[in-house]
Order: structure tokens, then C-alpha cells, then sequence
């Protein structure tokens, strides 16, 4: 490998898969990638997907201990291609949302006392009081979190302050979950860490503070007063405080990398590790999206969407808001959508012969609004709207129920419909778009990119970000440096400019935006007809 002299800044990324390293230099540019991926290179933990099925199918656990020995590897293979580690000024990370690492109470003593001569993972073998971390795939909290919000008072009450609704892979109902069921391997926690504030403790040597936009992905953090909710606190475990430590902003300095590091690799004793976060703030961060307006859809086997707010606005049923990972005074609003690209596909093989041509053709011989018909298709179970009975609901123009369209219908029907939904979902929870970046997937599709531009009523670009996350935490790492070398917060717009995706693929038709306008109000009531419905 070439020597790189230059300031670098490292991204880590602990996804649900793979452990990743992405390098920028200080002119932003990507230096080199790395990938550890769980299942094929670290086969003794026997993952598949990174993950541990149950037999129950709502438990989904992960080996914290594989995490360890993936960041053994990591660095390692980049050792071995001669990866010149003491250029890096400043490190931070990204990671899968709501896990949580269970720390015995000495893992600060075997941290501190860490030979450089063996890897980490053969000597943090013990200091885990859990082996088995639950990940945000763990659906088998739904008793935990009927209690919290129960003990809050009610759905709307926990939004209010923590952003979302109980959600069973949220870290509180979690840790409620553990307590109840194993309150020895509670007890014997010293520590709670999320998977991002576990790998940040991993580089620092001591455990690190959770940071508040992850921890707003717990139903434990207040995102206004950005402090832990003292009465989510009891009502999930005793004594819970103190094993979370106090939580930080985003872009605090957590420390200097550890000893180990520095003999085992020759990391410089100065290099700075700033709070890591979740991989859908970093991926926030990696789109650049700091202006309020600028909203990511990512178009996807799952859709997201996705942006900056200054006054959001937590609903009781649905979607998430988080504190801000790149302005500490704002928030960000992310709403997930189930049926994506799977279920247009399928609309696409039915009606189109597979080709996304057809699908197109097939969109462009019906006009805007559909001759007053909507159809919504629901072909796995959604999570926003919730609706639980799957199938294709059609509605006339006088919204009564109808068996069937044309298919030229069906296809237009199953675009307008979602990305109306977006909007809708969006809109509630705050979310007001002065532009969209469409990624994934299917973001370049011309029928997706006039459907967004349409219905939104805003200008549609495309930025085909991969490794959104990695990106966004080695953004992190460089802004980060700069706050704490400044010693005071910089607005990360004065380091990373706006985002980078300026060319606008579909500008919106305002003779099309008015007809979705009106639409948008009944597909609200339609859908509010066809919630949670078993
Ligand atoms: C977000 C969520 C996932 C995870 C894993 O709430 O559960 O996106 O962050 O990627």
C-alpha cells in the first residue's frame, strides 16, 4: 500500500453482517476499504446473516464476541497490506441500531490490562454477562413494551418523549426483557452498552458513553432534554442509570486509541475516537443531509426515508425521531416502509413480464392520479401504515372497494400509492422536503424519479451512495476532530459542504403535484381503515 502522509480519518461501520473500514482523506476523498463479513470469514460463531435465529422466531440474537474478533481481523488484514495506521488523526463508528452488549462488572480492569502480543478477542472472552446480544431484528419484547408504555401513559406519551412508540428491538424493552427473564445476567451487568458505544469502548479501553442520536433508538432517552427519562429508567430495570452512563452528543471526543492499538498497530497515541453512532444517523451524515428539507429516500428491498428536522413532531403510531448525529440542536425523522422494491417487483412480474421497461411504459399510458383509483399494496406485512393482513387493497374514484384494475392501473396504482404514503408519513411526523436524494436500488429508475418528483411536489436527485454508513462515520471522525481541536461545536456544513448530489434528475410536474395533493388526503383516510387489522 501506497504510504498516505496526509491527516486520515477512519470509518468504522458494525453493521448486521460485516465489520467495515472506510478511509478519507482530509479532502473527503476515499483513501481505501476494508470488510471482515461474519458469516464467511468468522464461521466458528456459525452466523448466518451475522444473526442467531430462535426457535421461538422472535428472538434474534448476535455473539458480541464476534464483533471482538471481527475488529482482530479487520485490522489485521489492513496490517497485512501495510495500512499506514499512524496517519490517522481521528476514528469514530457506525452501528446496527438498538443491540446491546452486556458488560460483567472487571471488563474496565481487562481492558486496561490488554497484552499486545495476543489479540483482543482471546483475552475479552469474559467480560460479557450476556453471550447472546439481542439486535434490532428481536421482535419477542412486545409484553415489555405494553408495560412501558403503560407505566408512561400510553403510546403517544413514550413518542412525545423519547421520539418513538415502544418497539420491541428498542434497547429499554430489551434490557426490561433480560431482567425479567435472566436477572442474574442482569445483575451481573456492570455495563449496558449499545453495539456502537461497545466497538468506541473497544478502541478507547474503557467504556464508552452512548451517544444521543443512537440513544434515542432505546425508548429511554428524552430527545428534548437529551437526558435519560428517570421513569422509562424504572419502569424497564433497576439501577439502570448507572450501567448506561451519561450520554454524549454526537460529536463528543471519547478518548485516545488504547495502548493496545498503539503497540499492536502503531496507531498514533493521539489519535482521537469521536462517539460512534448508529448506522442510520451515520448514513444521515454520509448523504450530507444537514440542510432541514433535504430527505433521502432510499429505495430499497425495504423503502426508508429519512432527513433533518428542527420541530418534529413523535407520533404515537408510527416512524422515528432521533436526536440530530451532525447538529446537536436538531432532530432526524426516519420512517421505514416493508413493501419496496420487493413488492413493486411483483407487481412488475405480474403485470409487466419482469422488465422494468414494461413496468414504465405500462406507468406512462395512465395519467397522473390514476383516473381517481388507488390501490395499495400490502403483499408482506406493513410497518408504516401498521397493517397486518396482507393483500391488494383497490379503491374507485368514489373509494369503494374494487376486486381488480387493468394492469396498467395495478402499475401505477402500486408507485402512487407508496411514495403518497412516504409523503404522508413524512409530513407527520415533521418532515417538510425542499429537495429528495434518491438512493438505492431503484433510485434510478425514470418511473420511480417522476413518481417521487410528482408526489412530493420537490426536485429529485439521485446519489448513489454505497457504504453510507462508513462514509458518514468518517465524516464524523473528521468533524468531530475539528469540534474538539476547536474546542467548541463547528457546524458540520462549515467542513462538509451540502451534499454532493446536485444534478436533479426529475423536476415535478405542478399540474401532477395538484392531483396528488387531493389524493394524499384519502389515501390517509383509506389507510387509517386498513391499520392493524389481523
Ligand atoms: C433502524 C433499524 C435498522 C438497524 C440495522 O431502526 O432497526 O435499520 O439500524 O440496520
Amino acid at each position: 500500500m501506497k504510504t498516505q502522509k496526509t491527516p486520515l480519518y477512519l470509518g468504522l461501520d458494525a453493521s448486521t453482517q460485516s465489520l467495515k473500514a472506510l478511509i478519507i482523506d482530509a479532502a473527503l476523498n476515499v483513501q481505501s476499504e476494508f470488510v471482515v463479513n461474519f458469516d464467511r470469514d468468522l464461521p466458528q460463531f456459525a452466523t448466518q446473516g451475522g444473526v442467531h435465529r430462535h426457535d421461538d422466531k422472535l428472538t434474534v440474537t448476535a455473539p458480541p464476541l464476534m464483533w471482538v474478533a471481527a475488529l482482530d481481523r479487520l485490522f489485521d488484514g489492513m496490517r497485512a497490506e501495510e495500512f499506514p495506521f499512524q496517519h490517522i488523526t481521528a476514528l469514530s463508528g457506525s452501528g446496527q441500531q438498538h443491540g446491546s452488549v452486556y458488560l460483567a462488572h472487571g471488563t474496565e480492569g481487562k481492558l486496561r490490562d490488554l497484552s499486545a502480543t495476543e489479540p483482543l478477542h482471546t483475552q475479552l472472552e469474559t467480560i460479557f454477562a450476556l453471550d447472546a446480544s439481542p439486535v434490532w431484528m428481536d421482535s419477542s419484547t412486545t409484553a415489555q413494551c405494553r408495560a412501558l408504555e403503560t407505566a408512561l401513559g400510553g403510546a403517544q406519551a413514550v413518542a412525545d418523549l423519547t421520539g418513538s412508540r415502544a418497539y420491541e428491538r428498542f434497547t429499554g424493552n430489551q434490557i426490561a426483557k433480560l431482567h425479567q427473564t435472566q436477572p442474574e445476567r442482569y445483575a451481573q451487568s456492570e455495563r449496558i452498552a449499545l453495539v456502537s458505544s461497545f466497538m468506541a469502548g473497544l478502541l478507547t479501553g474503557t467504556p464508552a458513553p452512548i451517544d444521543f442520536s443512537d440513544g434515542s433508538g432505546m425508548n429511554l432517552l428524552d430527545i428534548r432534554q437529551r437526558e435519560w427519562v428517570a421513569t422509562a429508567l424504572t419502569a424497564c430495570a433497576p439501577d439502570l442509570a448507572s450501567r448506561l452512563g451519561t450520554p454524549v452528543p454526537s460529536h463528543s471526543c471519547v478518548g485516545t486509541m488504547a495502548p493496545w492499538f498503539v503497540q499492536r498497530y502503531g496507531f498514533s497515541k493521539s489519535c482521537r475516537v469521536i462517539a460512534f453512532s448508529g448506522d442510520n444517523p451515520n448514513s444521515l451524515a454520509g448523504l450530507r443531509l444537514q440542510e432541514a428539507g433535504d430527505i433521502a429516500v432510499s429505495l430499497g428491498t425495504s423503502d426508508t426515508v429519512f432527513g433533518s428536522l428542527r420541530d418534529p413532531r413523535p407520533s404515537g403510531q408510527e416512524g422515528h425521531v432521533f436526536v440530530n448525529p451532525i447538529d446537536p440542536e436538531g432532530y432526524m425523522a426516519m420512517i421505514c416502509f416493508k413493501n419496496g422494491s420487493l413488492t413493486r417487483e411483483r407487481v412488475r412480474d405480474r403485470h409487466a413480464g419482469g422488465s422494468w421497461t414494461d413496468f414504465g411504459d405500462a406507468f406512462a399510458r395512465t395519467p397522473p392520479g390514476n383516473h381517481g383509483r388507488i390501490g395499495m399494496f400490502f403483499l408482506e406485512p406493513e410497518i408504516t401504515p401498521p397493517v397486518l393482513n396482507t393483500g391488494v387493497f383497490r379503491f374507485d374514484e368514489r373509494d369503494r372497494p374494487v376486486a381488480e384494475f387493468d394492469r396498467d392501473g395495478d402499475v401505477r396504482a402500486v408507485v402512487e400509492s407508496q411514495f403518497l404514503s412516504m409523503r404522508l408519513h413524512g409530513e407527520r411526523l415533521g418532515l417538510q422536503p425542499r429537495r429528495l436524494l434518491a438512493t438505492g436500488g431503484a433510485s434510478q429508475d425514470p418511473v420511480m424519479l417522476r413518481g417521487l418528483a410528482d408526489v412530493f411536489g420537490v426536485p429529485v436527485a439521485v446519489i448513489d451512495q454505497r457504504d453510507s454508513a462508513a462514509l458518514g462515520a468518517a465524516y464524523r471522525a473528521l468533524h468531530g476532530y475539528r469540534c474538539y481541536a476547536a474546542d467548541r461545536f463547528i457546524p458540520f456544513a462549515d467542513i462538509l459542504p451540502s451534499s454532493p448530489a446536485t444534478h436533479v434528475a426529475a423536476e415535478p410536474d405542478p399540474e401532477a403535484h395538484r392531483i396528488y395533493n387531493t389524493m394524499l388526503k384519502r389515501v390517509a383516510r383509506l389507510e387509517s381503515q386498513l391499520c392493524i387489522k389481523g
